[in-house]
């Protein structure tokens, strides 16, 4: 079976991506280098993840990096690199960063025909506590590929559902970059001891139903009550199955990372006091919500396909809940109900 194939011949996540980019006919590399260069971006912010805590040690002992001046904060190095990787690639022609109010426009001598939206370090306030954080990107074609003109904040408002490419980075008890350029999900991780990312998981696919429920349970006197009807159905369920287990990590990444590999759903819905819920569409709901569909997922705002809505604002927020699908499902129907 094509399993023991790969077994005989590792493959680092640059060599798939060249692979897979060779495939496509009349492809030129610059979607390959694109992804390579953000790769580079995601090494160093693993390395800088890891050593932050040995700063933190440092900073305790009173010591600063070498130019003196203060240690940068995770975030905003994290935020740096990809900016710089990205640029350099010659791939871009605008980004969205989480960090920066407004698009960033590449200027004529670098610019590409792909439009980036990110977030550099997802769940960087978790960083003090050690618990897993991540990094999150969506690569769209900019809207009329043939202009000659910088790009616009417009380029990137496009729907989720015009997505070439995206993945996310789990800075966790290993790392690990999950991919899809639109042919299916693959896991790789990365091998610190040469630097490379390598393919564990090809072709992930999620279970139908799982067994865990995540959200953040504070907020239940705020939700919806479709919501809270959800959850009772959950806890105490009335056709004799067994109640679900929760678990909520509150960092994204970390919760869709185990939604994906363990089954079960995640949300994050609107509540009184964010009517749109908090997770944002451009950088965080929608590539998550391309990788989830890509290993048989749903991912829903709970009106419609996250995948389908229509930006307006590239820091928009919109309520999210993704998983398996009949759970995700499931939850639907108690949105009907209360329709
Ligand atoms: P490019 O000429 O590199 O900009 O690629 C043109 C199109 O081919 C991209 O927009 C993708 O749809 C596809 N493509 C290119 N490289 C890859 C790759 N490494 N993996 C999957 N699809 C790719
Ligand atoms: P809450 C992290 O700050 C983040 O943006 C996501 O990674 C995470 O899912 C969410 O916020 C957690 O938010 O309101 O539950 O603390």
């Amino acid at each position: 079976d094509n399993n023991s194939e790969i077994d005989t011949d590792v493959w680092t996540l640059t060599r798939f991506v060249m692979e897979t980019g060779r495939q496509v006919k009349g492809s030129t590399g610059e979607l390959t280098q694109l992804i390579n260069s953000l790769l580079t971006s995601i090494k160093a912010i693993s390395c800088a993840v890891r050593k932050a805590g040995l700063a933190h040690l440092q900073g305790i002992a009173g010591t600063v990096n070498t130019t003196g001046d203060d240690q940068k904060k995770l975030d905003v190095l994290s935020n740096d690199l990809v900016i710089n990787m990205l640029r350099s690639s010659y791939g871009t022609c605008c980004m969205v960063s989480e960090e920066n109010e407004h698009a960033i426009i590449t200027p004529k001598e670098k610019r590409g025909k792909y439009v980036v939206c990110f977030d550099p370090l997802d769940g960087s306030s978790n960083i003090d506590c050690l618990a897993s954080i991540g990094t999150i990107f969506a690569i769209y074609k900019r809207i009329d590929e043939t202009s000659t003109e910088d790009a616009t904040e417009k380029d990137a408002l496009q729907p989720g559902n015009k997505i070439v490419a995206a993945g996310y980075a789990l800075y966790g008890s290993a790392t690990l970059v999950a991919l899809s350029t639109g042919q299916g999900l693959n896991f790789f991780m990365l091998d610190p001891a040469i630097g490379e990312f390598i393919l564990t998981e090809r072709n992930v696919k999620i279970k139908p139903k799982g067994k865990i429920y995540s959200l953040n349970e504070g907020y239940t006197k705020y939700m919806h009550p479709s919501i809270n009807e959800y959850l009772k159905h959950k806890k105490y369920p009335k056709d004799g199955s067994a109640p679900y287990g929760a678990r909520y990590v509150g960092s994204m990444v970390s919760d869709v990372h185990r939604t994906i590999a363990y089954g079960g759903i995640f949300m994050y819905p609107a509540n009184e006091k964010s009517p749109k819920g908090k997770l944002r569409l451009l950088y965080e709901c929608n590539p998550i919500a391309f990788l989830i569909e890509q290993c048989g997922g749903v991912a829903t705002t709970g009106e419609e396909r996250v995948l389908d809505v229509v930006p307006t604002n590239i820091h928009q927020r919109v309520p999210f809940v993704v998983g398996s699908p009949d759970d995700v499902n499931e939850y639907l129907d108690f949105v009907k109900k209360h329709k």
